[in-house]
């Protein structure tokens, strides 16, 4: 039987021979649409595996290439406490998709043996897939093979890659996290935000009223369900919901090139602006002064937004908690400074990539974790939750102990815990800037930005590059770094590094520097070593 499965396998989504080797990277694998059927089949077939090895717990299989331009497309399993796909299963996926199609059942039943795993458990597999218009395309391939596995599997059709992670959870823990449906998902978050927010939209410098540059992708449409429920305690205007997917916008365009996205309406000055990116799973804010100035406020703004207005719930509630913020290299300098000397806060850095920043994150009572590209959320331990519902619960508590413990559960109901939502981690930030009663002004006042930028290089091979310390020093090609090394040493407060991308074929050069003159000539001097 499994046999007309794989030569089924052959004909509808077989490999050609002359592709060449492709790697489970920071965000699964990634690279042109009519390059991945193949690939999308074996991940079907993988997920089932991955299912039954958990005695049939929803394994997630989400189709997207996040903020890639329109012509790419990509896959990344979800593991079924809503986490990434645990690093020895990648390497299991990275040979899997690379055998050939003669290969293929040997290969299958080698995982099946290896991994001991019960072909008569069940499966399900959960499938998700962004707005590109090869998505739904891919999505069949992915279900084939989980149907050459007879696996269940649900489809959820055109999702953020946040959402499926929280229906993923949802399921496997029977609904304690929230319903694992669309609605069940908005319901929480806006429930939650809407009792925060209680009956007055506006406070102090705060209005309400944003504008929501959705990257022409997910993120619009689902905005636009989220206006819905929000019934005007959110006034957000949705931009760019139905051009080509990150094109001249999104929150990836923003960073980068640190201007704003095309496709928004002439808006007054200091207008508060968001920009999330193609599968919605990042979120940077910006506003143009009444200078015409552009100013952004990004991932480590976020963190260390949401960090103080947390810290301060805690110490309201009479508890103790250690809260950390975790961070990557692209992490500007002036905000780790700002963790260590104004907010007292522990800060660690670790590889790009969230999943090696949620792994960090678990190890405080709170983590904070967001990577400079506004990609990341926060979690809490169940000893933390348990102590702040103990709080709220007992007669020994103020009232001021008991509010701000009601205020603190609600707000991690609006926080998607699994991974970086751009919807929740906004929802947030709105409900933050409103408590304080802070515009964007006050928020970016908090601490200065080095000047920063960011390169792509296209090289021949970016594989000669290496990396090790949380991908800051570069160990190949060898010298490269004593180079590097000298020409940050010219400038004052230098800091730069280059590694390989794990979602593009570019090499990424960083560069900061007190000055914004220097920063480019340090920026152009790297590309120019690495090119
Ligand atoms: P790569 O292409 O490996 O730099 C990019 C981001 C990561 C992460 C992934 C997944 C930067 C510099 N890199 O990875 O932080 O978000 O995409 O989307 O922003
Ligand atoms: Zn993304």
């Amino acid at each position: 039987n499994l046999r007309t499965v794989y030569a089924f396998a052959r004909e509808m989504h077989s490999k050609n021979a002359n592709i060449g080797p492709i790697q489970y990277g920071t965000a699964g694998f990634r690279t042109l649409h009519d390059r991945l059927e193949y690939v999308m089949y074996r991940m079907g077939l993988l997920a089932t595996l991955r299912s039954r090895s958990f005695s049939g717990s929803a394994i997630g299989v989400m189709i997207t290439a996040s903020h890639n331009p329109e012509s790419d497309n990509g896959v990344k399993l979800i593991d079924p406490m809503g986490e990434m796909l645990e690093k020895s299963w990648e390497d299991i996926a990275t040979d899997l998709v690379n055998v050939s199609d003669d290969d293929l059942e040997a290969e299958v039943t080698k995982i099946v043996k290896c991994q001991e795993i019960d072909m008569n458990a069940n499966a399900n597999v959960y499938i998700g897939w962004d707005t590109r218009y090869h998505s739904p395309v891919l999505s069949r391939a992915v279900m084939n093979g989980v149907i050459a596995l007879k696996g269940n599997m649900k489809e959820y059709g055109i999702v953020t890659t946040p959402m499926l992670h929280y229906f993923v959870y949802s399921h496997n823990v029977k609904g304690a996290y929230g319903v694992p449906t669309e609605a069940g998902y908005i319901n929480k978050l806006v429930t939650a935000f809407k009792q925060l927010r209680g009956d007055n939209y506006e406070n102090g410098n705060y209005k309400n009223h944003l504008l929501f540059d959705g990257a022409n992708g997910v993120g619009s449409l689902k905005m636009l369900a989220f206006n819905r429920k929000l019934e005007g305690a959110l006034q957000c205007v949705v931009c760019n919901s139905n051009g080509k997917i990150n094109y001249e916008c999104g929150a990836d365009f923003v960073k980068t090139n640190q201007k704003p996205p095309t496709g928004l309406p002439i808006a007054p000055a200091n207008t508060r602006c968001v920009s999330v990116d193609g599968d919605a799973d990042r979120v940077v804010y910006f506003f143009i002064d009444e200078d015409g100035k552009f100013h952004l406020l990004d991932g480590d703004r976020i963190a260390t937004l949401i960090a103080s207005y947390l810290m301060k719930l805690v110490s309201e509630c009479g508890v103790k908690l250690n809260l950390g913020i975790v961070q990557t290299a692209y992490a500007n300098g002036a905000s780790t400074d700002y963790i260590k000397n104004e907010l007292n806060v522990n800060v660690a850095c670790t590889p790009t990539g969230v999943k090696h920043l949620h792994h960090k994150a678990i190890e405080y009572d709170i983590g904070v974790y967001f990577e400079a590209n506004g990609h990341g959320t926060v979690v809490f331990n169940q000893q933390t939750k348990d102590l702040i519902s103990k709080t709220l619960n007992s007669d020994d508590s103020t009232d001021d102990q008991k509010q701000a413990s009601n205020d603190l559960i609600l707000a991690i109901d609006i926080i998607n815990e699994t991974v970086g939502d751009a919807i929740s981690d906004m929802l947030l930030v709105e409900t933050i800037l409103h408590s304080k009663g802070w515009d964007l002004k006050d928020w970016l006042a908090t601490y200065d930005d080095l000047p920063n930028l960011q390169q792509k290089v296209k090289v021949k091979d970016r594989n000669v590059f290496e990396t090790t310390d949380a991908k800051r020093v570069c160990v190949k090609p060898e010298g490269m770094q004593d180079q590097i090394n000298m020409l940050v040493k010219k400038y004052k407060r230098g800091r730069a590094f280059v590694r390989p991308s794990g979602t593009e074929d570019v090499v990424r050069v960083y560069a900061e520097a007190a000055d914004a003159e220097d920063v480019k000539c340090l920026a152009a001097e790297i590309s120019m070593l690495v090119y």
